[in-house]
């Protein structure tokens, strides 16, 4: 009983909070200010729709790009692809937008199109994950998440969780779910897996597998190292994203095993679904990555346009979250 109230808590206050959103996830969603004169022209690439994240990421634009706020909304989902987020980029061009904004599905490619937006005078504002560039100059800023700090979290909270449980020098096997290979998040969580591990001798990686920030990935993902490793050699499982790590503890339930507590569950992202999880005790521990960069963005901008400088660099804010202090905060939870 107590799960299903906590449940219909939780879905009410997320649904609240998204009220007057449009749940579509199209191609282009385009919006009409209502003043010509101060209609600023956005155009937003989004890497797809793969995660509970990524629609709470949306979402957050959505509800601040508005016509009421006086902007030209323009919204493309490339599903995952690269190829898809260049074509909206170079229409985004055609179309003389004010400002790019774009969430790149990787990090490696993006020199070329963005000297095409740099010769159309166009800023770019990169949103969530990170890109590597020759020059930097080619995009105007980033805000998003510190990713190898989240992975560094994470680590930090299994070396304290297992001391506390006297298995600070048992043998650890952790088994490691990455997520789509190449983006910013997943280089940074497995950057910061690997260096626990590396200064850890009695930590040892059992398994390495993408299922790519889905969740039916994160279940193939975890039913094959399941089969490869054993389900009773597995202590821990780092999942770089929640919902691979909905579908591993499918996976997990199915080999007969309970999630966080025959095997440390470890999660990136703390969306309300998993969260749940923290207070049932089936995540042990979820390192937050906030997705509702809307407003920092739609700030952004306004700063902007009033004639002033903007940080190069802007870290949203997260926590870790765990059985000792997620119940406190499980209300005002915004995703
Ligand atoms: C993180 C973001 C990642 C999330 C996943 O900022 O890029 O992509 O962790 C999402 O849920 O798919």
């Amino acid at each position: 009983m107590k799960k299903f109230l906590l449940s219909a808590i939780f879905i009410s206050l997320a649904a609240l909070s998204f009220i007057g959103c449009d749940k579509k996830s199209d191609s282009t969603v385009k919006t009409q200010g209502t003043d010509s004169r101060h209609t600023i022209k956005v155009g937003y690439v989004q890497v797809g729709h793969e995660s509970a994240w990524r629609n709470a990421n949306t979402l957050s634009f959505k509800s601040t790009f508005t016509a009421d706020s006086g902007y030209e909304f323009l919204f493309v989902d490339a599903d995952g692809s690269q190829k898809v987020q260049f074509d909206a980029i170079r229409n985004f061009i055609a179309q003389n937008v004010d400002y790019i904004v774009l969430a790149p599905v990787v990090e490696t490619g993006w020199d070329d199109i963005l000297k095409e937006v740099r010769e159309a005078g166009i800023p770019v504002i990169l949103s969530d994950r990170q890109i590597k560039v020759s020059d930097e100059s080619l995009y105007l800023c980033w805000v998003g998440a510190d990713f190898l700090q989240e992975g560094k979290n994470a680590v930090k909270w299994l070396t304290a969780y297992l001391e506390n449980k006297n298995l600070g020098t048992e043998e650890i096997n952790i088994v490691h779910l990455q997520g789509t290979m190449g983006a910013s998040a997943q280089v940074g969580r497995t950057q910061g897996l690997m260096d626990g591990i590396a200064s850890y001798p009695n930590w040892n990686l059992a398994a390495q597998k993408s299922g790519n920030f889905t969740t039916e990935g994160g279940k193939k993902a975890m039913q094959e190292i399941i089969k490869s490793v054993g389900i009773n050699k597995i202590n821990v499982l780092y999942s770089e994203n929640d919902d691979m790590t909905l579908g591993a503890i499918e996976a997990i339930k199915e080999a007969g095993k309970v999630p966080g507590d025959d095997i440390i569950i470890i999660s990136f992202d703390a969306v309300y679904k998993a969260f749940m999880k923290i207070i049932t005790g089936e995540i042990n521990c979820e390192c937050e990555c906030n997705p509702l960069h809307g407003p920092r963005v739609g700030e952004i901008i306004r700063t902007l346009e009033s004639g002033k400088p903007v940080e190069k660099i802007q870290y949203v804010n997260e926590s870790v979250f765990d059985h000792t202090n997620a119940q406190a905060v499980m209300l005002t939870r915004r995703y």
